[in-house]
């Protein structure tokens, strides 16, 4: 057998340029590059090996200012190519390994594939306890990388060199496969990562990995082609599975020819255009007025690539006909169960072509006039409501988020893609947002994680370059996670950061309120030496003059004509630019016929509290337990 001398760093640089992907006969590189942050745990090890081959086998490196930041920067740039690409994380030992936690788990939750290398201490344990080591009192083999485990869709150690033999086309098989992937964790001991083996030349042959498009058993087919024959009130649920399959076209063909509205999802917006006539909008908690009505009264609910989150279902409480039953289209079969649906395990793609195909064969005519009209007219008094809520009350100094979303989204378009994750925006973005096609709207609301914002500027500012890409940020979020605006002027990147100032953590300042509790913790103030709380005045934080810092043009608007100048600005500049913007801190849009579970105390002696949760106890009767 032909064997080539390597150490286990650069067997792992040259496997990782062989790994291709491969669907609908378009094939190409999976693995874009390897973003790192050196310490003893890796700097001669993967470090080494990305140094010495890294040119020859057209491996970039790339250099974040935080780990947390560099997996987020990974998982942006997969949902931004649909998953069909994807980059790599090093890091050291210890705490640059536990860095990367959040942004596994973030994107686990996802469904993205991040090939994750955390370093880990020395296997032959000579120098026990090496600096950054948690020494577990009892179990030795346990080290800080094992906290991958719970967030990692694989993990696996590699305690001697040629368990990577098996070990690394597992973590291939895992991050292409549809259904399986997330966050792939190799944890790399810092001695092994240094040691040589001498490897089987086929291991460095190039592998194609082709992503699995599985068709739906043709019997649950026509059971669910009957189902929508007989359904009075149907309604899709779009969540970012159809998005991921490439379903958009025959989504489209399918709510047309049947009229069946489409409810969306945050990770599902945008897979018709807003202005899509079957497009009935957001669904949910954080819905809109059309999907929530038609969710109430509809018999027939058939989810396409969603995972039926709380923010869909309204923690159980949308969907209020007593025999409405559930569809779900679904890849994973995990999700395609939930909510006691028909579970229709596949490709979203596919499936919703043979229901398109059985439909047909059965001369289905689809929803009656009546239910057409009554989508039409919905969707008509919820794009209303939009315009209203996007649209500038000319009040200078007094603007409010919405109005700011839509001068934004007035400003850049439909084409655009506007990126965000937490706080009150995503609700705001949901509701108010207009994108024109499917990759104009990038949410990450699975983890709703703080700092995923700045980061996913960059992957998706590098998987699509041309693209403008326009990130929506909270006040509170930007102070989180920040510092990768660095490595966006590092790379050259051109990136427009809006940063909405409404001086803290509104939306939890809202959630609080809702449950009776005052202002507490979340607003941005100095400590009051009177209360001895956090109640002072506002502390001023100047967004523009931070990122001016840190190598961007800083801006700050406070009216209308000023965020349009701010962005023809940004678009003018080869760079980052962030917009400061001051919104009012208590404006945001309502909610839609909807609600969202957050528990309230059930005992306090503040009247405000006992109100809220008197509140609550009617809410929760609405909560359809027995569709689990
Ligand atoms: C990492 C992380 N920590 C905490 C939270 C809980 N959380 C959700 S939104 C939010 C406040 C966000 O504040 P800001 O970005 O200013 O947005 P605003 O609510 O003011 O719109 C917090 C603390 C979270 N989602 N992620
Ligand atoms: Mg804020």
């Amino acid at each position: 057998m032909a064997t080539v001398r390597l150490t286990v760093g650069q067997a792992i640089v040259r496997f990782l340029a062989q790994q291709f992907i491969e669907r609908d006969g378009v094939e190409q590189r999976f693995i874009a590059g390897v973003w790192g942050i050196f310490g003893h745990g890796n700097v001669a090890g993967l470090g080494q090996a990305l140094e010495e081959l890294g040119d020859e086998y057209d491996m970039p490196y790339y250099r974040p200012q935080n780990e947390q930041g560099q997996v987020h920067i990974a998982s942006a740039f997969a949902k931004h190519n649909n998953r069909m690409r994807a980059f790599a994380c090093t890091s050291s030992i210890g705490p640059g390994a536990l860095n990367m936690i959040t942004g596994a788990a973030t994107a686990t939750v996802n469904r993205l594939p991040v090939l994750l290398f955390p370093s880990d201490y020395f296997a032959n344990r000579l120098v026990d306890p090496v600096l950054q080591q948690v020494e577990h009192p009892i179990e030795h083999d346990v080290s800080a990388s094992d906290a991958f485990r719970p967030v990692s869709r694989y993990f696996d150690r590699i305690s001697r060199p040629e368990q990577l033999l098996s070990s690394l086309p597992e973590a291939f098989r895992v991050l292409t496969d549809p259904a399986e992937t997330g966050a792939v964790t190799v944890s790399l001991p810092e001695d092994v990562q240094a040691e040589v083996w001498d490897w089987p030349e086929r291991f460095f042959e190039k592998r194609v990995w082709r992503v699995r498009r599985p068709r739906p058993e043709a019997e649950l087919v026509d059971e669910v082609v009957e189902l929508i024959r007989n359904a009075k009130r149907p309604l899709i649920v779009a969540g970012g599975g159809a998005i991921y399959a490439g379903a958009e076209a025959v989504l489209d063909t399918l709510a047309t020819q049947y009229g069946i509205p489409v409810s969306e999802s945050q990770a599902g917006k945008g897979v018709l255009p807003w202005n899509h006539p079957w497009n009935v909008g957001p669904i949910g908690s954080a819905g809109g007025l059309a999907a929530n009505r038609l969710a109430k009264d509809a018999d027939l609910v058939i989810g396409v690539g969603t995972r039926m989150g709380d923010f869909v279902t309204a923690s159980r409480s949308a969907f209020q006909d007593p025999d409405v039953t559930f569809v779900g289209i679904n890849i994973n079969a995990f999700d395609a169960h939930k909510m006691r649906s028909l579970p229709l395990i596949g490709d979203a793609r596919e499936a919703l072509k043979a229901i398109a195909a059985g439909l047909a064969a059965a001369g289905a005519t689809g929803s009656s006039q009546e239910y057409r009209q009554k989508v039409a007219a919905l969707k008509a008094e919820w794009d209303e409501i939009v315009s209203a809520h996007r649209a500038p009350n000319g009040e200078p100094g007094d603007l409010s988020q919405p109005e700011v979303i839509g001068i934004v989204n007035d400003t850049i378009g439909g084409h655009a893609t506007i990126i965000c994750a937490a706080g009150s925006l995503p609700g705001d973005l949901l509701k108010l947002w207009r994108p024109e096609d499917s990759k104009a709207y990038h949410l990450e609301y699975g983890f709703s994680c703080m700092g995923y914002e700045i980061p996913a500027g960059i992957g998706v500012a590098m998987a699509e370059p041309g693209r403008e890409v326009v990130v929506a940020i909270g006040d509170g979020t930007y102070l989180m996670l920040n510092s990768e605006i660095v490595t966006a002027v590092a790379e050259g990147l051109k990136i427009t950061i809006i940063v909405f100032d409404n001086h803290g953590y509104q939306c939890i300042k809202d959630l609080a309120w809702n449950c009776g509790v005052p202002q507490f913790g979340n607003e941005l103030r100095f400590r009051d030496s009177a209360t001895g709380r956090l109640s002072g005045g506002y502390i001023p934080v100047d967004f523009a003059k931070h990122a001016e810092a840190m190598g961007a043009l800083g801006l700050r608007a406070a009216t209308e004509d000023e965020i349009k100048a701010a962005i023809e600005q940004a678009r003018a500049h080869e760079g980052v630019t962030v917009i400061h913007v001051a919104v009012s801190p208590d404006k945001r849009a309502p909610g839609y016929d909807t609600w969202w579970d957050v528990p309230v105390a059930e005992v306090s002696s503040s009247p405000t509290v006992n109100a809220a949760r008197e509140k609550y106890e009617v809410a929760v009767t609405k909560q359809r337990s027995e569709l689990l």
